[in-house]
Order: structure tokens, then C-alpha cells, then sequence
């Protein structure tokens, strides 16, 4: 908790993330003189504490501030549980909870505005209908590519979920896919084959886009109940363009998210 500017006391959101090592750093690291406590030494078995330099000591701080309650119950650790819904029940629970709620998507228009992040765009291909824009996540301080994650973000604004998605929306999705691998390898030299591109369901964001990681990064939401392949998608609308108004679909909520609790009483 902060004390904001007229004495009121608002909630913040502080994240605090260990960055992962960056290879060239690794001989500085050990060859400047630094701080070193001897923890335990067993035949050629040693351990230590190792105090780096400011410079080599790094970390990653994500602020949210003001930080709404949905910001909090977000960031907390929580027990979850799995959904499973189907499309009346999207239609009939998750869709009025959604409309209910008002997670700001402001940022989103910002970078699509260019009124925030502008000189971070990666690619952007501006057609209001069929375009997008690619940004780093601000999940990737972009130091190295262990932990690549990019963003792209639709230039149309009517699409909240993979649950609105039809084969009218093909090209779209055919364009970030096709345009952020080749934006990709461009910029960072990493080929299509190492990235893991996938949507999320339910995303925090209802407005849509897209997921770029690095393969080798276990990254945070790219487990079976949450990420979908966006390549599969564009199959599985290819092959019944209302594919994702038919299916049931399974997702993990925190347990006091109101959405579960609707679940819940539903039955
Ligand atoms: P999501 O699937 O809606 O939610 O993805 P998640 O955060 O639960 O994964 C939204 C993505 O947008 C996440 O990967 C966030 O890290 C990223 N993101 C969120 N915000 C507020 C920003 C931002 O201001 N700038 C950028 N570049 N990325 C953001």
C-alpha cells in the first residue's frame, strides 16, 4: 500500500524477478574481484554466497500503480481450479462477467497509437482490419534470448477472445503468423521452429493477441490449460469456421476469481 498524492491510500503492485544470466557476462562475473563467503567445503565439493556488483546484480521490477483489486488477486498466490466450458456457457456466464468487468485495455490502445512503447515496435503491419503490431512483452527486459517474449496486438478492436474468432478472421491470423516469425528471425536471428507462438484462454486482456516465446523458455502460461497454438487455431478454423463457438473449452481460474464462483452456483 502507497500514499497517493492527496493523502489517499492506493495499492501497488511490485514485481520483483531474478533475470536470467547473460553469457558474456559470465567471465566478467567470475574474474572481478568480489565478495565471496565460503558456505561449505567437502573433498572437492565447495559452496558459496557470491556478492556481484551492482552491474552484474541486476533485477527486473515490474510496477503497477494504481493497482486495481483484479491487479492484486492476479499477482497473489492462489490455489486454482479447472473450467470447463462450453459455448452456452460462455454465452450464458463468461461473456455478461466479461462485459461486467472493467479491466482497462488502455495500454493496448496506447502502443497502437503509438502514444506508448513506439520506438519498441518490432514490426507492424498497419492494415486497420488484417494488421497488427509486435512488441516486446514487458515480461523480456530483451537482454538476452533465453527468455524472448514478444506481443502482437490486432489493430482491430472488436475481437476479445479466441471464443470470438471465425474463418472471417483467417488472414488476420494468418498475417501475425506468418509476418511475426519472419519479423522474428529478422531482428533476433531466432528461426520460426524455436518460437512457440499461442493465445491464451482466458486471456487478462480482452482484446486480442498473441504469444511469441522462445521454445526453450518455460514461460509462464504456456501449459496445456492455458495456451493454445496459434497454428492449430487457423486449422481448426479452417476446418469449421465456427470451430470455437462449437467447442468446450478448459481453463485454470485463481480460487476466489468471481468468474469460478458464477461457475460454481451454475453448477
Ligand atoms: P494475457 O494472456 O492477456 O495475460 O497476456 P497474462 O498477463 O495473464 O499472460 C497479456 C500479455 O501482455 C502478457 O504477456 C503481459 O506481460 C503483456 N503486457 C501487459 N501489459 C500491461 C503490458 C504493457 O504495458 N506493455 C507490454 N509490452 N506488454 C504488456
Amino acid at each position: 500500500q502507497v500514499t497517493g498524492p492527496s493523502g489517499e491510500v492506493m495499492n501497488a503492485v511490485v514485481l520483483l524477478e531474478k533475470t536470467p544470466f547473460q553469457e558474456e557476462k559470465i567471465s566478467e562475473l567470475l574474474k572481478k574481484h568480489m565478495k565471496l563467503e565460503l558456505q561449505m567445503r567437502n573433498d572437492i565439493y565447495s559452496t558459496y554466497h557470491l556478492y556481484p556488483p551492482p552491474e552484474l546484480s541486476e533485477l527486473k521490477a515490474t510496477v503497477v500503480y494504481p493497482a486495481t483489486e483484479k491487479h492484486l488477486q492476479k499477482y497473489l498466490r492462489q490455489e486454482v481450479h479447472l473450467v470447463r466450458e462450453t459455448w452456452e456457457d460462455y454465452r450464458n456466464i463468461t461473456l455478461p462477467f466479461i462485459q461486467s468487468q472493467s479491466f482497462s485495455i488502455q495500454w493496448v490502445y496506447n502502443i497502437l497509437e503509438k502514444k506508448a512503447e513506439a520506438d519498441r515496435i518490432i514490426h507492424e503491419n498497419p492494415d486497420p482490419c488484417n494488421g497488427f503490431v509486435l512488441v516486446p512483452d514487458f515480461k523480456w527486459n530483451q537482454n538476452q534470448l533465453d527468455d524472448l517474449y514478444l506481443i502482437a496486438l490486432v489493430h482491430r478492436r472488436d475481437i476479445k477472445s479466441l471464443r470470438d474468432l471465425t474463418a472471417e478472421h483467417l488472414p488476420l491470423l494468418r498475417n501475425v503468423l506468418q509476418e511475426g516469425k519472419e519479423a522474428v528471425v529478422k531482428r533476433f536471428g531466432v528461426p520460426g521452429s524455436q518460437l512457440r507462438i499461442y493465445l491464451h484462454y482466458q486471456p487478462s486482456y480482452y482484446h486480442l493477441h498473441v504469444h511469441f516465446t522462445a521454445l526453450s523458455y518455460d514461460a509462464p502460461g504456456s501449459s496445456v490449460e492455458r495456451a493454445h497454438l496459434l497454428a492449430d487455431v487457423i486449422d481448426n478454423l479452417a476446418m469449421d469456421a465456427a470451430y470455437y463457438q462449437k467447442r468446450a473449452l478448459t481453463f485454470p481460474l485463481r480460487a476466489d476469481e468471481p468468474l469460478l464462483k458464477r461457475f460454481q452456483e451454475a453448477g
